[in-house]
C-alpha cells in the first residue's frame, strides 16, 4: 500500500544501481524510456509495477477499475502519441483479452507496453495458465527476461520494438523474476516527445473493411517480426560445452546456468515468434539439445514443428514450479519430484471480519456461490462456506445460474468483496435486476482491495497516489442498478447480519447486503484479549471453529489464545455457550 511519505516522489537524477525487484526494474526502465501514461489493476505477482510507477512524477498512472479498462486506457494514450503501459497478473490479461486483439490490428502509434506475470505453483492464483500462447493467438511480439535487469533493459527494448513495428509488444515475468531482487545499473530518463495523433479510420475503426485490411497487416508484420527475431541480440546464443546445449526462456535459464554451468544455451529473451534459423543453427552445434521452460510446452511443440530431435521435460513438469534442483531429473528424463515442501495453510487475519460474516453463512448452512478475494478463505475448514471461486465478478452470475437450477432453493446466496464488485460484478447484479432474478447477494465491503496488499478503489475516494477524488458510494449505485432492497450492516454484528439474512431469504426480492467494516490491516485496533476461564471450559471447541488463528487447542486438551495476535473481537466470545471466555474491558 501506498502512504504519503513513500509519495515523496523520485526525482529525475538517477543514482547508478539499485536494489529491484523485477516489478520495480519494469517501472524503472519503462520510466527510462520516457513513459507517460500507466494503467493496471492490482494482482499478484504484478501489483508493484504500479506501486513503483506511482513515485515517478513524470508517469500518469492510475489504478483502474479492471484489466480491460485499463488497457484501453493505456492504448488510447498510445494512439495519442504518448508510450504507454498496462499491467497485470495473467488472469488480467483475460480480462483484457477483447481489446487486446483487435488492437493488434489497429497498431498503435507510440509505443505501447503490456506486462503481464505469470505465477506458476500459483503462490497467489486460481489457475496456472502459461500466457505465452496469447502471444501466438493474438499475433504479438513476447519478450521475457529472466531477472530484474533484464526485465529493465527489455521493457525498453519493447517500447522500441512496439514502435519499430507499429504493435502492442507483451512482456512476460513469472513470479520468481516479478519479486526477486537484484543490483541493477539504472540510466537517466530518455527526453522523448510525443508521437502526433493522427486521425486514421481505417486503421483505428475497426469495422469489417477496415479490420480486412489490417488483418494483413498483421500477417506481414509477423513476417517482418520473424526476421527481426533472427537478428535481435534478445535471443543469444552462449557457446560453451557443445556436448550439452538447452533452448530456454525466462527464469528457466537461470536455474541452467546455477546446475550446469557449462552447457551451451540459447536463451531466447524475444520468444515469439520464433527464431527458426537461430534455433536450427543451434541444434546443429551442440551433441545433446535439451528444451527447458517452465509450464506448458510452449517451445518445445514448436521445435516439435522445426522436425528437430531434442530432449524435453517429463510432462510432470508442466504442473507447478519449475525449480533449480529439478534441472538434473529433466536432463535424465525423469518424472518431477515430489513437492519438497508441505505448503502453509493460509488463514484469515485474526481481527478480519469477513471471519465474522462467514461464520453466519455456515450457522445458516447456506450455499455460497463466492468469488476472489480475502474472503475466498471462508472457503477452508472449518468455515467451509464458500462453495463455488471461478474467477473475479462470478460471485454473483454463478448465483443466478445456481438459482435457475435449483429455483425452490432460497438458501444460495452470492457473495464477493468491494474491489471486485467495482471490477465485474456490477454486471451481474445488473443482469439478475433485468432478468428479474431474486435473492440475496452479498458485498463485503472492507474499504479497500485487501488480497494484494491493500490498494485503493472507487469506493475509498483515494486514487493511486493516494490523492483525494470522488467516492463511488455502493449502495446508491445498488440502488441505481435496480436491487429492490440494499442494506448496510456492520459486517462483525453477527446477530444482526443473521436475522437480516433470514428475513431477506424469505422475500421474492433482489437484495444486496452490504456487510462493512475496514479491513484490519488498515486500522489495526486492538482491544484486549478475552479472559479464559479454564474451570468453565466444556472443550467443545466451538470457539476454534471460527478458525481464527489466535485461538487453538492447548497441550492439556482446553484452548488457549495467543494474546500477541488476538484483536480483542470478542467473536469467539459469542461462540462460547459456557461463558468460559468473557469479553476483557478495555
Ligand atoms: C482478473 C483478476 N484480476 C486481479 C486478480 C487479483 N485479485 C484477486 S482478488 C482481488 C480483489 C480483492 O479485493 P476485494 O474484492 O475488495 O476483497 P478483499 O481481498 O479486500 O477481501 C484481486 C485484485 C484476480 N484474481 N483476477
Amino acid at each position: 500500500m501506498l502512504n504519503a511519505a513513500a509519495l515523496n516522489m523520485k526525482t529525475t537524477t538517477a543514482p547508478q544501481r539499485e536494489l529491484l525487484s523485477g516489478d520495480e526494474a519494469v517501472a524503472r526502465g519503462a520510466w527510462e524510456a520516457g513513459l507517460k501514461v500507466a494503467a493496471s489493476y492490482p494482482g499478484t505477482p504484478a501489483t508493484e509495477i504500479l506501486e513503483a510507477l506511482a513515485l515517478y512524477s513524470e508517469v500518469d498512472a492510475q489504478w483502474s477499475v479492471n484489466e480491460k479498462v485499463a488497457f484501453e486506457v493505456a492504448y488510447g494514450a498510445a494512439l495519442g502519441g504518448a508510450r504507454s503501459l498496462m499491467a497485470c497478473k495473467h488472469v488480467g490479461l483475460n480480462v483484457a483479452m477483447d481489446p487486446l486483439m483487435t488492437a493488434a490490428y489497429t497498431g498503435i502509434n507510440a509505443g505501447l507496453v503490456v506486462v503481464v506475470a505469470d505465477d506458476p505453483g500459483l503462490h497467489s492464483s486460481q489457475n496456472e495458465q502459461d500466457t505465452r500462447w496469447v502471444s501466438r493467438y493474438a499475433k504479438l511480439p513476447l519478450v521475457e527476461p529472466a531477472d530484474p535487469a533484464e526485465a529493465r533493459e527489455y521493457v525498453q527494448a519493447a517500447f522500441e520494438i512496439s514502435e519499430q513495428f507499429d504493435t502492442p509488444v507483451l512482456l512476460r515475468l513469472t513470479t520468481r523474476v516479478a519479486h526477486s531482487k537484484q543490483d541493477v545499473a539504472v540510466g537517466e530518463r530518455a527526453v522523448r516527445p510525443n508521437r502526433p495523433f493522427q486521425r486514421d479510420a481505417a486503421k483505428y475503426v475497426m469495422v469489417p473493411a477496415h479490420a480486412a485490411a489490417r488483418h494483413r497487416a498483421v500477417e506481414d508484420r509477423l513476417v517482418r517480426l520473424r526476421a527481426f527475431a533472427e537478428k535481435t541480440p534478445l535471443n543469444r546464443v552462449e557457446l560453451r560445452d557443445r556436448a550439452l546445449g538447452f533452448v530456454t526462456a525466462g527464469v528457466a535459464y537461470l536455474y541452467i546456468r546455477e546446475t550446469f554451468p557449462e552447457a551451451s544455451v540459447l536463451k531466447l529473451g524475444f520468444s515469439y515468434p520464433f527464431c527458426d534459423q537461430k534455433i536450427r543453427d543451434f541444434a546443429r552445434l551442440v551433441n545433446e539439445l535439451v528444451v527447458v521452460e517452465e509450464l506448458d510446452p510452449f517451445l518445445e511443440d514448436h521445435l516439435r514443428g522445426l522436425g528437430l530431435t531434442f530432449k524435453a521435460r517429463h510432462p510432470s513438469f508442466q504442473l507447478g514450479e519449475l525449480r533449480p534442483e529439478h534441472l538434473p531429473a529433466i536432463v535424465r528424463g525423469e518424472a518431477k519430484p515430489a513437492k519438497p515442501f508441505p505448503a502453509r495453510r493460509p488463514v484469515l487475519c485474526s481481527g478480519c471480519a469477513h471471519r465474522a460474516v462467514f461464520s453466519v453463512l455456515r450457522d445458516l448452512q447456506l450455499t455460497v456461490t463466492g468469488d476472489i478475494g480475502c474472503y475466498t478463505l471462508g472457503a477452508a475448514p472449518p468455515l467451509a462456506s464458500v462453495h463455488t471461486c471461478l474467477c473475479m465478478g462470478a460471485g454473483f452470475t454463478v448465483h443466478e445460474g445456481l438459482r435457475r437450477a435449483l429455483p425452490g432453493d432460497r438458501r444460495i446466496v452470492g457473495v464477493m468483496g468491494d474491489s471486485t464488485f467495482i471490477h465485474s460484478g456490477i454486471t451481474g447484479l445488473i443482469n439478475a435486476v433485468y432478468n428479474r432474478m431474486p435473492g440475496v447477494l452479498l458485498i463485503l465491503d472492507n474499504a479497500t482491495t485487501a488480497m494484494t496488499g491493500a490498494q485503493p478503489h472507487p469506493a475509498t475516494g483515494r486514487t493511486l497516489r493516494d490523492e483525494p477524488t470522488r467516492t463511488l458510494v455502493l449502495e446508491d449505485l445498488c440502488r441505481a442498478c435496480g436491487a429492490e432492497h440494499v442494506d448496510v450492516v456492520d459486517a462483525k454484528d453477527t446477530a444482526a447480519l443473521k436475522q437480516l439474512l433470514q428475513q431477506r431469504l424469505e422475500e421474492r426480492a433482489l437484495t444486496v447486503i452490504i456487510a462493512r467494516s475496514p479491513c484490519w490491516q488498515l486500522v489495526r485496533t486492538k482491544a484486549g484479549a478475552p479472559e479464559f476461564k479454564p474451570e468453565l471450559c466444556q472443550a467443545c471447541y466451538e470457539c476454534l471453529e471460527i478458525d481464527c488463528p489466535a485461538i487453538s487447542k492447548s497441550e492439556d486438551g482446553l484452548i488457549k489464545i495467543d494474546i500477541a495476535r488476538c484483536t480483542g473481537c470478542n467473536l469467539c466470545v459469542e461462540r462460547c455457550a459456557y461463558e468460559a471466555l468473557i469479553p476483557r474491558r478495555a
